[in-house]
């Protein structure tokens, strides 16, 4: 397994370094469906060559990506990687310098391998299924701050208009108990965040697989919970709410 997770990271570290180069200038934005949901051809370029590497590395595993194969069901029996070739397009787009590749191997439906690349911060997260999470080789996990001394990551589903009131709604809540809230644009990079104990709970009312499979159980290894809003077990063939956390509290009952 091993040998399998340096091939992985190897490769995410490579195509890492071609985003952290893009020009600015010469970004090509497709729009898609949802308000401000867009692609470059960076995106594409860099799923591209994952699923073509991925496959040579596991050529058993299908693959599942956010520019492509969006909706393929995940494998109950077997491997599926779960890619998202840059997550936080639209800071990488106004170029924010916040954004990561993220890439997930299921196991029989659930997640086995998280890797999660931070390029422009030149943070490798990695974890396997009860082996823990690291940063770059370093053991990591959440805090132990309880809500009111913490720092909620709100995500807001920018993409989904009908979700804009909840999730301002939901912000609020646990903004009044906690010590303060950040807003990140990178659900990896925010789930990551909870992982390495920089916040204490992260939220977002609809986020894809692709957004969450990796950095979900890079959460789990370093000690954290995620559940969905309502508190059920993460799924990974449908966009779901999530809610991480360092599991110091039962955070639901802030924003009940
Ligand atoms: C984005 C997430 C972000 C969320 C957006 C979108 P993308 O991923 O990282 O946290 O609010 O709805 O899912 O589309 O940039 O890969």
């Amino acid at each position: 397994m091993d040998e399998l997770v340096n091939k992985i990271e190897n490769l995410v570290r490579k195509l890492g370094k071609e985003i952290v180069a893009a020009k600015q200038e010469t970004l090509k934005l497709e729009n898609k469906q949802g308000i401000g949901n867009i692609v470059t051809q960076y995106d594409q370029k860099v799923q591209t060559v994952l699923k073509k590497e991925l496959t040579k590395i596991l050529p058993e595993a299908i693959f599942i990506g956010e520019e492509v194969d969006a909706y393929s069901n995940v494998l109950d029996k077997g491997y599926t990687f779960v890619v998202d070739p840059i997550d936080g397009t639209t800071n990488f787009s106004r170029g924010l310098s916040l954004s990561a590749i993220s890439v997930a191997l299921l196991k029989d439906g659930q997640p086995y391998i998280g890797i999660c690349y931070n390029p422009y911060a030149d943070e490798m997260f990695i974890a396997q299924k009860g082996k823990g999470a690291y940063l770059n080789g370093k053991v990591i996990r959440v805090s132990d701050k309880k809500l009111n001394e913490g720092i909620v990551f709100s995500g807001n589903a920018p993409y989904y208009e009908e979700l804009r009131q909840e999730s301002m709604e939901t912000l609020v809540k646990f903004a009044k108990e906690a010590a303060d809230f950040r807003r990140l644009g990178s659900a990896v990079i925010e789930l990551c965040g909870i992982a390495c104990g920089r916040a204490e709970v992260y939220f977002e009312l609809r986020l894809q697989p692709w957004d969450y499979a990796a950095g979900m159980l890079i959460v789990e290894e370093a000690g954290g919970k995620v559940t969905t809003m309502e508190g059920k077990e993460q799924t990974f063939n449908k966009p779901n709410s999530i809610l991480a956390s360092n599991n110091m509290e039962d955070y639901l009952k802030h924003i009940k």
